[in-house]
């Protein structure tokens, strides 16, 4: 199992490479159970859990990383099924005693105290968290035979097939929100699910996840023929975030909706964001976040726009969001969701009423 590579500041670096070798030093029987190619994924991980546990520092958030360690405990469960999941468990708790050690003696003693809060936290949590409920309820509902076929025929990796009953779905009965938020991000969010649980591997994801960027790509001509008569908008997702499929469905459905919209990718920069709304001038910016360690980085880029370009809009989304309460009241921000068409909606009014505004300070 490989998770991202995260730039940690030095010290923490130094923490990662004391708990790596503690983790042997503390206990024997680590030796057996651990072969070179899982010492190997677990000094990646190590740097991984410590830029998340970072990230619920910066953004002072007290659920983050509690929920991350109950997401790691039964990741962990799933891959090393040749382990009992008790002895994973006490695994999980010393490696968060070995970091409050590391922490005590790497970093300065005034922000000892505010890592430690969220380690204990996370040690309560895998104390009694089980490994997760594997029930499937994606095939529910009144999407739930569409969300089924197009799960098969990726599951199969039948390109063909996923692409043609997918186009077939629009205006048959679904609309292209529909398509999306209801279809789409669902049998992701599935397969993800599935790689959690160790059923799907990486290989196998990626192929699904470029499959569905090829079904998306195949509504282009229905997007791009609407009239352009509302606003601009400009989305992307930030920092180092790779995901981008939400960003690309925002930017598409505003596009469909009569909005000017402006993609510009994952993984975007300050300075980036910054020229391009120089550049294009939109009404709203609706940035996306997937992975919760570049929330830190979103906020510095909500905090930059707002204070150089007060007039624009912002929106920011993903699932990012969905793990954090620290958002809303600390951010300057003009809205936070993690749904396409509430997003949308407000835009829609909160467009109309400036332009109203406008006409009648024109008057
Ligand atoms: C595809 C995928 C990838 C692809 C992304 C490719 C791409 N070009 O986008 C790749 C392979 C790169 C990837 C990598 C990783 N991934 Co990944 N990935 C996924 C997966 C399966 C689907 C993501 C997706 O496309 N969803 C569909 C889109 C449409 O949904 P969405 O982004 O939520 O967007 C919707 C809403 O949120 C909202 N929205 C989005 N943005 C905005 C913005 C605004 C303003 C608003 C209002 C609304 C809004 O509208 C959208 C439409 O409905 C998810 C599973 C999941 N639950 O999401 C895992 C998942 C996100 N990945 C995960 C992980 C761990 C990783 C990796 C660390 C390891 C790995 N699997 O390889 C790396 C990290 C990469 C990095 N540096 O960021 C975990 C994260 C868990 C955690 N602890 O946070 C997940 C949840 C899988 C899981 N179940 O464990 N991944």
């Amino acid at each position: 199992m490989s998770l991202l590579k995260n730039d940690l500041s030095e010290p923490m670096r130094r923490v990662a490479e004391h708990v790596y070798s503690a983790h042997f030093e503390e206990d024997e029987q680590l030796d057996k159970e651990y072969s070179p190619y899982r010492r190997d994924r677990m000094r990646q991980d190590i740097v991984y859990n410590l830029s998340f546990l970072q990230t619920a520092v910066e953004i002072d958030d007290q659920q983050l990383f509690a929920n991350y360690a109950e997401w790691l405990f039964s990741l962990m469960v799933n891959l090393m099924p040749d382990l009992p999941t008790n002895r994973i468990r006490e695994q999980m708790i010393t490696h968060y005693q070995l970091i409050i050690q590391a922490i005590e003696k790497e970093l300065d003693s005034s922000i000892i105290a505010s890592y430690t809060t969220h380690l204990k936290r996370a040690i309560e949590t895998t104390k009694v968290v089980q490994p997760k409920n594997k029930e499937r309820n994606y095939a529910e509902g009144k999407y739930g035979f569409a969300r089924e076929a197009y799960l098969n025929y990726l599951l199969n990796f039948d390109v063909q097939k996923a692409i043609e009953y997918m186009t077939s779905l629009y205006n048959n009965p679904f609309d292209l929100m529909e398509i999306y938020t209801e279809i789409l991000r669902p049998v992701m969010v599935e397969i993800g699910e599935r790689w959690h649980d160790n059923e799907l591997s990486v290989d196998e994801e990626h192929y699904m996840t470029s499959i569905t960027q090829l079904v998306v790509s195949r509504f282009y001509d229905v997007i791009f023929d609407s009239p352009k008569e509302k606003g601009r908008m400009l989305c992307c997702s930030v920092g180092s975030e790779l995901h981008e499929m939400g960003a690309r469905m925002i930017s598409d459905l505003f596009e469909h909706d009569g909005w000017d919209s402006v993609y510009l990718g994952a993984g975007v920069p300050l300075q980036a964001i910054s020229k391009a709304i120089e550049r294009h001038k939109p009404d709203l910016i609706a940035l996306s976040v997937t992975m919760p360690q570049h929330l830190s980085i979103c906020k510095e880029i909500v905090e930059h726009v707002r204070s150089t370009f007060p007039s624009v809009k912002i929106a920011v989304g993903g699932r990012a969001f969905t793990m954090t309460d620290a958002v809303n009241t600390k951010w300057p921000i003009d809205l936070a969701s993690n749904d396409a068409k509430e997003l949308i909606t407000w835009a829609n009014v909160t467009f109309l009423e400036t332009a109203n505004e406008d006409a009648i300070a024109c008057d």
